[in-house]
């Protein structure tokens, strides 16, 4: 290994493993940089990584101090890198169980393995490779797991600065085991200024299973270069659902009601692009995380929870001074922030949905641009891509929850699941119990978005916003659901949220800050606070309750026409969801039994109130007792 020299090779010597040692010269050998580059938690290696990720062109400095910008590769609006590439993303899988689970797209390992090192020989060449240290969770933790992260790319090392805690030094306490996970990743050959990926038809993502570790070559996108984002996720859903604690796509915030002086901390998971950041960032309350939560049974009886990660890669897209204040905050204001594939004028960055006038022209993620530009297919460019993204730490935030690094996570009251969801479920629902909550969780459906390569606008289940990373089967992640909340002394109520509901014109039901109410309702009722009305689908809530709720924390005047439209039940929209459900998990051959029991008791229960009412709509005043 010429390519790494004293300096370096002693930094990882310093680790005593003989497992990083191999990891090392195995990917050295097969990807052929010429410069290897370790990286301890040392404040002057991490600064090298800022530093060489602007030095390389991959990121440039914009106005405000430690701000920087990054672009993705983009050829055409059906053709660009702006997004996970779920296609692309396979499980390597013993030869067996291959195609064996209908939602994931799996690949007979040796196949995929000989695949991805033929693409990945030389892959570096010409460039420098980074190795680096992290600690997925907070340190002297249970929950935690460490990750080794080799990358080409300054931008997806800078990136895990801000987004993961430091390994360096925990790597030395692992003892020479092998107990972490590993992820591999190239650019691959790289073309134009700023440098992007060239030949997107070689990009993967290959999750392989057995060995702890992903491969990841020919693209940037965070979602797919980041190891320790959603390829970690993947490796965790395996290992949590062999075991006995839950790896899922959640945030995580503490929720603060005005006047009572207690905090009851919620997690959420929503599919990427349908308010989960901006949930998790409600004018005031606190955060935790935004993506990713590990949680375990605890001692205290509740479930505990971390935010593997410390900091927000975040969409931004109509996040403005009115509708996302704390964080339309937090990106004009000078800090170091990462914004990807926005629209950079005179050094100030403009994205879709920010409330300021769009300039006629500058620099995006299609490189020169104006008002009138298209692609090569005549499809208009926006000005920035509807996918495009900030990174910043979390510390940073005025909101940051005090827990973030509390090795013991915060015990969790509540959870909500959302989609995006025009036309069928109700703004707020809260289920009967923990087995329903887990079936309102599976039942997750919504319109698919930008977060995505692929048509946008399409229907699709989404149980608990996490099916883009199971590498299980879905049988076997929803009876480790009902399992972990039977274990529990006091487990978390379970709420549906859906804040997409349009009228028949098309436009919202709801205004943007309306998720507040909603989730101030779902604290009081963990409190018993507030009444509820039984529906066939699970509880809503009173129309007075939400009125004063809208006045107190928004000062709005709800109007009871509102509540009726929001609120009504839809029996024939529930049923036709019913049967969508039902043709999707049929397919699966391991189901708990609890699903099917509740969803014909529900079917039978919806075609009752059908038959009786002879309505489309069914006002929530006609279920009140
Ligand atoms: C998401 O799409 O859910 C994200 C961003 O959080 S990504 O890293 O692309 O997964
Ligand atoms: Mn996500």
């Amino acid at each position: 290994m010429e390519a790494i020299d004293r300096n370096n090779l002693d930094k990882l010597k310093a680790l005593n493993n003989k497992f990083v040692l191999k990891i090392v010269i195995e990917f050295v050998t097969l990807c052929k940089p010429s410069k290897v580059i370790v990286i301890t938690d040392s404040e002057e290696d991490i600064a090298y990584v800022r530093h060489r990720a602007v030095e390389l062109g991959e990121e440039a400095r914009l106005k405000l101090e430690g701000h920087t910008i990054h672009y993705d590769g983009f050829f055409t609006m059906a053709n660009h890198d702006q997004a996970r590439d779920k296609g692309n993303t396979q499980v390597l899988v013993p030869k067996e169980q291959e195609y064996s689970y209908p939602w994931i797209n799996t690949m007979e390992r040796e196949k995929g393995l000989n695949e991805i090192m033929e693409i990945m020989d030389g892959c570096m060449e010409g460039h420098e490779c980074v190795i680096r240290f992290f600690c997925l969770g907070p340190k002297n933790s249970k929950f935690s797991i460490l990750a080794l992260q080799i990358t080409d790319s300054y931008y997806v090392a800078h990136s895990e600065d801000l987004l993961y805690r430091a390994g360096y030094e925990e790597f030395k306490k692992l003892n020479g085991s092998n107990n972490f996970f590993y992820f591999i990743h190239s650019s691959g050959n790289l073309f134009g200024d700023p440098p992007v990926t060239k030949d997107l038809e070689k990009r993967r993502i290959y999750v392989d299973l057995q060995e702890r570790r992903v491969l990841s070559c020919f693209n940037q996108y965070a979602g797919n270069s980041v190891g320790l984002k959603k390829l970690a996720l993947r490796l965790a859903i395996h290992k949590s659902n062999n075991e006995d604690w839950l790896a899922e796509h959640y945030f995580i915030m503490g929720v603060h009601p005005k006047e009572k002086n207690r905090t009851s901390f919620f997690c959420g998971a929503f599919p990427s692009a349908c308010g989960k950041t901006s949930t998790a960032m409600l004018p005031g309350q606190t955060i935790v995380g935004d993506d990713i939560a590990y949680l375990r049974v605890w001692d205290d009886g509740y479930a505990h929870t971390v935010n593997i990660e410390r900091g927000i890669f975040g969409i931004i897209k109509d996040v403005n001074a009115k509708d996302d204040p704390v964080i339309f905050e937090a990106l004009t204001t000078p800090r170091e922030t990462i914004f990807s594939n926005v629209l950079v004028k005179d050094g100030t960055p403009y994205w879709i949905g920010d409330g300021r006038l769009i300039p006629d022209n500058g620099i995006n993620f299609s490189g020169s641009w104006n008002k009138d530009k298209k692609d090569k297919d005549g499809r208009v460019i926006p000005h920035a891509h509807p996918n495009a993204r900030y990174t910043i730490g979390i510390e940073e935030l005025e909101n940051a929850d005090p827990n973030l690094h509390n090795p013991d996570g915060v015990p969790i009251h509540g959870i909500f699941y959302g989609g995006r969801d025009s036309d069928t479920m109700p703004p707020v629902l809260e289920s009967i119990d923990w087995e329903h909550g887990v079936f309102l969780g599976a039942s997750i459906e919504s319109e698919t978005t930008s977060a995505t390569l692929g048509t946008e606008g399409v229907r699709m289940q989404q149980p608990m916003a996490n099916l883009d990373f199971l590498v299980v089967s879905l049988g076997k992640y929803l009876k480790n659901h009902q399992k972990f909340g039977k274990r529990l002394k006091y487990p978390p109520k379970v709420f549906a949220t859906n804040y997409f509901l349009k009228n028949k014109d098309g436009k919202y039901l709801n205004g943007i800050l309306d998720k507040l109410i909603w989730v101030i309702w779902a604290e009081g009722r963990i409190h018993n606070e507030f009444e509820a009305i039984m529906t066939p689908i699970g509880y809503i809530p009173k129309y007075n309750d939400l009125k004063s709720l809208f006045k107190q924390y928004l000062d709005k005047e709800y109007k009871q026409e509102d509540y009726i439209k929001q609120f009504s039940i839809r029996p024939n929209k529930l049923l036709e969801k019913q049967i969508r459900i039902e043709n999707m998990y049929i397919k699966e051959k391991d189901m708990p039994a609890f699903f099917w029991y509740i969803l014909k008791n529900q079917r039978g229960e919806l075609s009752r109130i059908k038959d009786k009412y002879s309505l489309e709509e069914i006002s929530p005043f006609l279920f009140e007792k």
